[in-house]
């Protein structure tokens, strides 16, 4: 394994194990986590694998495979000084000490294969990796949502990024074959059958491969939009609002946009749910294509190239499409007939090429495993 041989010839020991943390795509169920609200993601084929020995002298030394300079290990004694990709493992020790638990240092070895810019959540997998590798390594008897609430408290404390729990979340609980099912609020979840093939169907990641500068900016302010308009609504969280005529009377500008987003994205991840129980996985289509006309034009969290990615897919046949994550780049998904592949690929490659934009990457994706350690 090439991590182990990394670890070996960095540290000059066997690692003490190795652990994997996948990336995710979000079915549907976008921007509704931190309004405590309905979530329904999965893990890709993709993401961190760590090896790791943990040190008694509270020191974290890492290095990454995929670190512009490869061969460099950085050492970081004082946990506030570490900079760049190493903060969101070292932010992960940050979070397990602030919670008391008796964790000092590790040496490390990251290996990543998320496609870049992909927005498939590298940043939770590698939180994920860590915390489980900690958990194990330190005997510290969490739970995978506790792991999950770690890093996310890593990325939301230490990092600065105020995400909500989805991402964390599917990387540590995802089961192969099986899409997620979460309640962000009481934590509830369950892994709902998601057999594409089965139902002649494939899913497909359309990585538009850029990732607009507003992006970090844009997040906190659509956060902060929503718990305005909670607040102004009377309610904890916008989760909350049962009449969605009235709530929506009452607010105006981007509150009223935004609540009727979260809202109804909300009931489409039931109706998605209920669809997927009934066996009829090829009739989410259309609520697939709901979501992202609602990111576009009432979250106001799309951006040209994830548009035209899904006006794309669907023209070429696609049973639906939509952006998928944060927004302002990234990927969209894209539910197809077996027999479209081709024709969706071909016309979404056609579509950028018409505009000059660089070829999307295009990949089809299973529903794959949660974190787990490897050896
Ligand atoms: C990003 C965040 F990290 C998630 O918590 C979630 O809010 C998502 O955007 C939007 O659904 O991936």
């Amino acid at each position: 394994m090439r991590v182990v041989d990394a670890f070996r010839e960095s540290f000059g020991t066997e690692p003490q194990g190795v652990w994997h943390a996948p990336g995710r795509v979000n079915l549907i169920g976008e921007h509704t986590d931190y309004n405590d609200g309905l979530v329904l993601p999965f893990a890709v084929p993709w993401g961190v694998t760590a090896a790791v020995s943990p040190r008694e002298d509270g020191v974290v030394r890492l290095r990454s495979l995929q670190a512009a300079e490869p061969g460099g290990v950085e050492t970081v004694e004082d946990l506030e000084r570490a900079a760049g990709w190493a903060r969101y493992a070292v932010g992960v020790f940050w979070a397990l000490r602030e919670e008391g638990h008796p964790v000092r240092g590790a040496d490390l070895v990251i290996d990543g294969d998320v496609p870049q810019g992909a927005g498939l959540s590298s940043s939770a997998a590698l939180e994920v990796a860590v915390g489980t590798a900690l958990n194990d390594l330190y005997g510290l008897g969490m739970t995978k949502m506790e792991v999950a609430q770690v890093a996310q408290r890593a990325e939301n404390d230490f990092v600065g990024m105020p995400c909500g729990i989805m991402d964390q979340a599917a990387s540590a609980l995802a089961e192969e074959g099986r899409a997620l099912f979460l309640d962000c609020r009481s934590l509830g979840s369950r892994n709902v059958p998601f057999d594409l093939a089965a139902h002649g169907l494939r899913l497909l990641i359309i990585n538009t491969g850029v990732r607009h500068e507003l992006a970090d900016g844009q997040y906190a302010r659509r956060r902060r939009d929503c718990e305005e308009a909670a607040r102004r609504l009377g309610v904890a969280a916008l989760r909350d609002v049962t009449d969605l005529a009235a709530a929506l009377g009452r607010l105006s500008g981007d509150e009223r946009r935004r609540t009727q987003h979260v809202v109804t994205e909300n009931h489409r991840v039931e109706a998605v749910i209920g669809l997927l129980r009934a066996g009829a996985v090829q009739e989410i289509g259309a609520l697939l294509n709901a979501s992202h006309l609602s990111l576009r034009d009432q979250f106001e969290v799309s951006c040209p190239e994830l548009d035209v990615a899904v006006e794309a897919a669907v023209r070429g046949g696609a049973r639906g499409a939509r952006m998928t994550g944060g927004g302002f780049g990234g990927s969209a998904i894209a539910l197809v007939a077996e027999d479209r592949v081709q024709a969706v690929q071909d016309s979404v490659v056609l579509a950028y090429a018409e505009r000059g934009w660089a070829r999307p990457e295009i990949y089809p994706a299973v529903p794959a495993a949660g974190a787990r350690r490897l050896r």
